[in-house]
């Protein structure tokens, strides 16, 4: 209840670099990234979402939408593994590094400009569908952590998120080659949960769940139909989410504990 009251935008400032901070998308970052933390945080309780897959404990809704004819659903997802931080698991989302590990729609991604060590600017094509033309995307991608407010005490890690949200480059105009531009804004989110049983002693893995939430809204851009469109999502959207929890729980098992 007290989101309503949290300035956002100044915590997502207090995080920032420096070199994020003077950049020319700055105000377009804090603000996207302030509203989808906000909404990320709101849970289920607006707007009416149908639950749409459902393994352990994540937990996939979404809204059907259609904007000109071309199906934009909104995703919300949420899901809680153990053995991870909320850090760790936005690490390995944001930095390119890691990304053809995990990401299974991708055919080639490419760093357009690195602003920052927590801002980087992407393009990317995806795997063709068929019988729709193939997808690319230019987007920009910040790494943020912010105070949690349901966990007040001053030792509670903070939450991190990963925002991805499209952007227009002059030097990638959309549809310039045989790609088909899609618009996407994207935050994985991860809320840190300490056992209470390990308090006063050394954390160990065990102690740990990630509470995760993802929410995308992807607009496919032109034509493809809708049938088609849901029912890739409607699979790719739980591989996305399992196969990469299950990458960060395997990169970091070994590793000490980032909070
Ligand atoms: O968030 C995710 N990944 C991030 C880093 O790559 C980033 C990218 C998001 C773009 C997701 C849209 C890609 C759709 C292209 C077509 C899919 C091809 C599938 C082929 C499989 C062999 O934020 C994780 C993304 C998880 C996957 C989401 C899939 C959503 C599909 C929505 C429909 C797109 C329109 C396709 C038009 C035919």
């Amino acid at each position: 209840a007290q989101t309503t009251q949290t300035n956002w935008g100044e915590l997502i400032r207090a995080a920032a670099t420096n070199a994020s901070l003077k950049h020319t998308y700055w105000p377009e970052i804090e603000r996207v990234v302030a509203e989808q933390i906000r909404s990320a945080r709101m849970g289920l309780g607006k707007g009416a979402w149908q639950l749409f897959v459902e393994d352990g404990e994540m937990k996939m809704y979404r809204r059907e939408v259609e904007e000109d004819g071309l199906v934009v659903d909104p995703l919300k997802a949420t899901h809680q593994v153990k053995g991870i931080t909320g850090r760790e698991l936005c690490h390995y989302f944001f930095y390119p590094e890691y990304r053809y590990d995990w990401e299974g729609t991708l055919e080639t991604m490419n760093v357009v400009d690195k602003i920052a060590e927590d801002t980087i600017v992407f393009h990317q094509i995806h795997k063709r569908i068929w019988p729709a033309a193939q997808r690319d995307a230019t987007f920009w991608s910040h790494l943020t952590h912010v105070p949690d407010e349901d966990n007040k005490s001053e030792d509670s890690p903070h939450i991190w998120a990963t925002v991805n949200s499209s952007v227009e480059l002059p030097s990638h105009p959309p549809n310039g080659g045989k790609q088909v531009r899609i618009y996407l804004t994207i935050i994985l989110m991860g809320q840190t949960i300490i056992s209470p049983a390990a308090k006063g002693r050394e954390l160990k893995r065990d102690d740990i769940t990630c509470k995760i939430t993802y929410c995308a809204v992807v607009n496919p851009g032109g034509w493809a139909p809708s049938s088609v469109l849901r029912a890739v999502y409607k699979r790719e959207y739980p591989k996305f989410l399992k196969r990469f929890t299950a990458y960060v729980i395997e990169k970091t098992k070994n590793l000490p504990i980032k909070l």
